[in-house]
């Protein structure tokens, strides 16, 4: 493992190459990152990397993002089928049918596809939010427009409760966040009288209205920063979340909230991504995520929703 990583290293330096990992990625490759965060914080850091390559450890619509916004990198995935549940939910074909039926109806409204969507789903768009911008860039669409929320029921929902805006949801969810188990949260709730629920705006309603804070994994280290005295918190969101949480703010102590059907939430895509395949796409110089042509259009709506 110790020489798994001083490889990686020496072919970090050798490609002159910045990696990139999300907080739902293992601890040990968080830890070897030059970045980590959010998808949000992410897509801006890779506009500001100097090297030539950005190695992305994350899913597939986050390197594609960060091609997107860096057309002149080689930007590189280390496992290519590295998916996404919500992705998947929204083809960019049944998207456009949709869209035009609503037009065909005489609705106005403007689409909003959270970031877990394909570049083509994105090129159909008027904007692109993230769990970490969502309310502000909703504030961006006029008045007088309805929204096509996609592909995020739940987050979708979520946000018409707190943003007062009615949307159109389309009926996609994340395997990961749709499975924590309400019996079990309230179990671990009686087990930890004291302890602080945090959840995932992914997640359905009923985990959402028994939890102290609902954020993105942001909002989560944001908000965990106001805790001084060493407090117990019940996580819901992807379960590597914890190892930054755990980094950051040491004196606290975290707990899972079990899923209906497994001890612990990971996100099966994001495990995809091993330090193996990490030393491998460095050497290899692939996957390679490569350039297509619904890129051009998806990149201005991504400019105007994510860096402006
Ligand atoms: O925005 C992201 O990176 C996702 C998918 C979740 C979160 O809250 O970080």
């Amino acid at each position: 493992m110790l020489d798994l990583i001083a490889e990686i290293r020496h072919l970090k330096g050798q490609n002159n190459a910045t990696i990139l990992a999300h907080y739902y990625q293992d601890g040990e490759i968080q830890e070897l990152a030059d970045f980590t965060g959010d998808s949000l914080k992410l897509a801006r850091a890779a506009t500001k990397v100097t090297t030539s390559t950005i190695v992305f450890c994350g899913v597939h619509f986050m390197a594609e993002t960060a091609k997107i916004l860096n057309p002149d990198k080689r930007v590189l995935l280390p496992d290519l089928q590295a998916g996404c549940s919500l992705a998947e939910s929204c083809p960019a074909d049944k998207l456009a049918r949709y869209q035009e039926m609503l037009r065909i109806n005489g609705r106005r409204f403007q689409t909003v596809a959270y970031i877990n969507s394909t570049a083509a789903v994105k090129a159909l768009s008027d904007w692109v939010v993230t769990s970490g911008n969502a309310e502000s860039i909703l504030r961006r669409v006029p008045a007088d427009h309805e929204i096509l929320f996609v592909p995020d029921r739940h987050l979708g929902q979520y946000l018409q409760e707190v943003t007062g805006r009615k949307m159109i949801l389309w009926d996609g969810s994340c395997i990961v966040h749709e499975i924590f188990s309400v019996g079990d949260l309230l179990a671990l709730k009686r087990q930890l009288p004291k302890a602080i629920t945090l959840a995932h705006p992914e997640c359905p309603a009923n985990i959402r209205e028994h939890s102290d804070f609902v954020g993105g994994t942001e909002a989560m280290l944001k908000h965990l920063a106001t805790y001084r005295e060493p407090t117990d918190f019940l996580v819901a969101t992807e379960v590597n979340m914890m190892w930054q949480m755990q980094s950051q703010f040491p004196q606290h102590r975290y707990h899972p909230v079990p899923g209906i059907t497994c001890a612990c939430n990971k996100c099966p895509h994001m495990a995809r991504n091993t330090l193996e395949k990490l030393r491998d796409c460095l050497a290899h110089g692939a996957p390679e995520i490569v350039w297509q042509p619904s890129f051009h259009r998806a990149r201005e709506v991504l400019e105007r929703s994510l860096l402006s």
